[in-house]
Formats: structure tokens, sequence, C-alpha cells
């Protein structure tokens, strides 16, 4: 028996996902124009589809879980379990108008025509905002819409902001924030649920993993106590002797976004020879 996990064939997720898969130490052959692969140390087999065909083949249950961007999935609205956020694909669904027209507040949009791929999450949150606007649902190039006479307003994916500014447009609206997200069907049998555990436990450390540094250094010995304290570590940090006589080496696990503030702590204290280096798996 295999897991079936669905990812994106080619498009912005796909190199992401299957990098996901790797560093979780699963291997497999993803040669060109295949449709579907086997992992050859993992019970997993691997369909690659379109994004926007995945939530379907999930509520099925014709692939147990898979990788898609939340927009996809609160568009196409499936009843699927959405079971961890996988920190890329990061974008917005965001409304636009032509830069030269006034925005004061959302009200602006009564009236106007507003074109997008996402009518579902559009129309939802129009309503939701007591706006009336007409909804041309297009396929792709939404951006060209307004320059071409076929809509006032867009509403579309926004990562740099790059597009829409080479389009005459300003983002003016931001409907919601969306990352990839791993989804499963809800009806998984308890042997395929207990293969989602061994690999969602490997995603989770590498996701811990990149969230903190590794880092050494060496302090005289008087001043240990205080390092100790700006260092809280997993349990607590190592401390070796060093062969110079009053100086240990610490050892310790700091979260990156505290980075640089303990750092100067550290420095402050009289800590030496800082290294960071980054952690590959971390098991908590
Ligand atoms: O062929 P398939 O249907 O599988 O792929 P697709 O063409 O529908 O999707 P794809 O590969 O473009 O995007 C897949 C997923 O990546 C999306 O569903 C989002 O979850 C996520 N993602 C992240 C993005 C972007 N960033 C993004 N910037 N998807 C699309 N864009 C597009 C956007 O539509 C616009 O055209 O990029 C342009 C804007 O980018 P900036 O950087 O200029 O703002
Ligand atoms: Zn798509």
């Amino acid at each position: 028996m295999k897991l079936k996990i669905a990812i994106q064939k080619s498009g912005r997720l796909s190199e992401d996902s299957l990098k996901l898969l790797k560093e979780c130490g699963i291997d497999f052959n993803n040669g060109l124009n295949k449709l579907k692969t086997e992992a050859y140390n993992f019970p997993l087999e691997i369909y690659f589809l379109r994004d926007d065909d995945i939530p379907q083949y999930i509520e099925d249950g014709v692939a147990d879980i898979g990788i898609v961007g939340e927009n996809v999935l609160l568009e196409k609205n499936k009843k699927v379990k959405t079971v961890e956020k996988l920190g890329f694909g990061k974008c917005r669904l965001s409304i636009a108008i032509p830069k030269d027209k006034s925005f004061k507040s959302i009200k602006d949009l009564n009236g106007l025509k507003i074109a997008t791929s996402y009518s579902t999450i559009l129309s939802k949150y129009l309503k939701q905002q007591k706006v009336k606007a007409e909804i041309h649902e297009i396929s792709g190039s939404v951006e060209i819409a307004p320059s071409i006479g076929l809509a006032d307003a867009i509403c579309d994916l926004v990562s740099s902001g790059s597009t829409l500014l080479s389009n005459g447009l300003k983002e003016v609206e931001v409907i919601l924030r969306s990352e990839a997200i791993l989804i499963a069907t809800k009806n998984l049998s308890k042997e395929k649920t207990a293969l989602l555990e061994k690999l969602l436990f490997r995603i989770k450390a590498l996701r811990s993993a990149k969230k903190n540094k590794y880092i050494l250094l060496n302090a005289p010995n008087n001043k240990l106590d205080a390092i100790c304290k700006i260092l809280p570590g997993m349990k607590s940090p190592t401390i070796l002797p060093l062969a110079d006589k009053g100086w240990s080496s610490v050892h310790s696990v700091v979260e990156e976004n505290q980075f640089w503030e303990i750092i100067e702590k550290l420095k402050a204290n009289g800590a030496q020879g800082i290294l960071v280096v980054p952690i590959e798996k971390m098991i908590v």
C-alpha cells in the first residue's frame, strides 16, 4: 500500500514541492514529462498534475494528499483537510486598478467591471463588503484586461508587484494572503494516516530547522552564567572546556528572528569566535 501525493507538474510550486520531498529523504525519478512516479525508499506514489485539478483529485480520494496554493483551494471550494502550511509559494490575491484612477475606499468598486480567474473568492469578498460590481471571469493574462478595455479593474495574484507596475496598475485592496499548503482527503485509512504522520514528522523537522541556527562560540568561564541566560538552546546550551585554561566553548540553537539581537548581547558579554551554521533537520 502506498500513499499517493499530487503535486504541480510545472509551474511556480513544482520546484519547491519536489525539493520538499527530496529534503524529506524521499528518493524518486521525476524524469521529463512523467505523469506518475514511485519513490524508491518510501511507500509514496507521486502524481504530477495541473494545480487547478489537485483539490478535486483529493476530494475524490484519487490522490490521498496534495500540495496547492491556498488560493486554489479556496477558489475550488472542495471538501478536503488542510494539514500543514509549507512556507513557500507566498503571494496575495489583490484588486488592482489603473494607476491614474482615484481610490478612496472599497466602495469605489461599485458599478465597475472586474476581470479575474478567482470569481468564487472575489464574489464572496464583494458580498461581504456590500459592493456591487460585475465579475468578468477570464482564465489568464488578467493584467491586460483594463488596457484593452475588457474591464475597469482586476483581481489577481501578486508577489513582487512588478507585473502590475508594468501594466500601469496599482494594488488597492488585498483580499487574501496565500502560501503552499499540504492538503489531505477526508477519509484517509488508518494505514495511510500513519504514512502521512511519518511524512509530516519529516516536514516539521525541516520547517523548524529552517527557522533556527546552530551557534558555537568561545567564552571566558566567568561569563558563562550570563551567556547561558542569553542562549536558551533546545534544553540548555552545551559547554565544553577549551585547551586554553579559563575558556569554554558554548553550543546552542537560536531562532532566526531573534538572531541579531542575541549576537549583540553575546558580544557584549565577552563571547568570541562566534560561528553560526545552518541546521539541516531538527527534531524537538
Ligand atoms: O499549469 P498550472 O495550472 O498547474 O499552473 P498555473 O499557471 O495555474 O499556476 P502558477 O504556476 O502560475 O502558480 C501556481 C501557484 O503559485 C499559485 O496558485 C499561487 O499559489 C502561487 N504563486 C505565488 C503565484 C505567484 N506567486 C505569482 N506571482 N502564482 C501566480 N503568480 C503570477 C500572477 O498571476 C501574476 O501574473 O505572477 C504574476 C505576478 O507576479 P509579480 O511578481 O509580478 O507580482
Ligand atoms: Zn493553474
